[in-house]
């Protein structure tokens, strides 16, 4: 690979000349925009362990009512990208929030795309342009751009869930905004969305939102989505079980920008999972394991243990290893990436 001429090696009037016509050469960068072989990958290898997360999260219930945060959320940061640019991977924001009994979290809606993965409590709801989505643990409850939602709470302790949002991409490109709504009116259907697509190959022919990229399904149900990968296992004794949450009328990812899934491993399992452009957030739903990483600067590829709750990034371009500890339960996780966008942009 030829050495390139350097910024420093052209005479300043002739730079200068350059910046006052808002001119750059490309030279001079070409190396850093079009690196050789393997792309930059500022997502860094990085755990945010519950356990030590969750009373930073309390005490903000104590410092801010809800009145003055709106959305009470501590963002989970790759320190690798830089903590002020609340990307968790280049175009995913990852955030976890509180909400304590009786509180509501008001109606707004946004450009963003969001998906929360209830963590831990239970008696609080989601009311997506009207449709209060019950939120149980493991559970995906999606609000795609542009509906309205707000956040509920009428159970005994606290609720917290993560949230992933395509927040870092929309925001860079100059689309990120939202709007305040009044209180919604909850006219339709508890879990309506969820029970017209419950029956798999069988679509409503009632439906305004079809040919979107995004999904009409609003919740999926983490016990579905564990009986599915449970029932996978008992039917093949080797292999990655695995699953993708797909738009039920089209079999495409529920967002064009984020991909989810889940991931079971079987007591004692190790598997490596196919090496990717993508990087990847696991979440973990139930048991405890280790990941391991090669191929990337932010680790030595010394396998990080992990339990119940926790959450991890880890880039592209490289060879994932997933362990469970456990010899006597399985190990679920769910994953978010970026392969819809990669896969859409040819370069998947
Ligand atoms: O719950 O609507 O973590 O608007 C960031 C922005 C959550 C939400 C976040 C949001 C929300």
């Amino acid at each position: 690979m030829t050495q390139l001429g350097t910024l420093e090696e052209l005479p300043q009037s002739y730079r200068d000349a350059l910046t006052e016509r808002n001119l750059v050469p490309l030279w001079p960068a070409m190396r850093s925009v079009l690196p050789y072989k393997v792309p930059t990958r500022d997502t860094s290898v990085t755990k945010w362990d519950y356990q030590s997360l969750r009373p930073l999260l309390m005490q903000a219930g104590e410092l801010t009512p809800i009145e003055k945060a709106e959305r009470r959320v501590l963002i989970l940061a790759n320190p690798g990208h830089g903590l002020e640019n609340i990307q968790a991977t280049p175009s995913i924001y990852l955030g976890m929030q509180l909400i304590l009994p009786g509180e509501t979290a008001p109606n707004h809606r946004h450009t963003p795309s969001a998906v929360r993965v209830i963590v831990e409590g239970e008696g609080a709801f989601t009311t997506v342009d009207g449709e209060p989505c019950k939120m149980e643990r493991g559970d995906l409850i999606l609000t795609p751009a542009g509906k309205w939602h707000e956040h509920t709470h009428e159970g005994d302790g606290p609720i917290v869930w993560l949230d992933v949002l395509d927040l870092p991409l929309i925001y860079r490109l100059n689309g990120s905004w939202a709007i305040e709504g009044e209180l919604q009116n909850s006219d339709k259907v508890r879990d309506k969305s969820y029970s017209d697509y419950s029956a798999a190959g069988v679509v409503p022919n009632i439906n305004l939102t079809r040919g979107s990229d995004n999904t009409p399904q609003l919740r999926y149900p983490w016990s579905k989505t564990r009986a599915c990968l449970v029932e996978m296992a008992a039917d093949h004794s080797d292999g990655l079980l695995s699953i993708s949450y797909v738009n039920p009328e089209t079999g495409r990812s529920i967002f064009p920008s984020i991909g989810f899934g889940a991931i079971m491993l079987r007591p004692g399992e190790t598997q490596t999972l196919p090496k990717r452009t993508t990087p990847v957030i696991f979440h973990v739903l139930e048991g405890e394991g280790s990941m391991a990483v090669e191929g990337h600067p932010s680790t030595d590829g010394t396998p990080q243990g992990f339990v119940e709750k926790d959450t991890l990034s880890a880039p592209g371009y490289t060879h994932i290893t997933l362990t469970n500890l456990s010899s006597s339960e399985p190990l679920f996780l769910m994953t978010a990436d970026e392969s819809p966008l990669h896969e859409y942009l040819g370069i998947f």
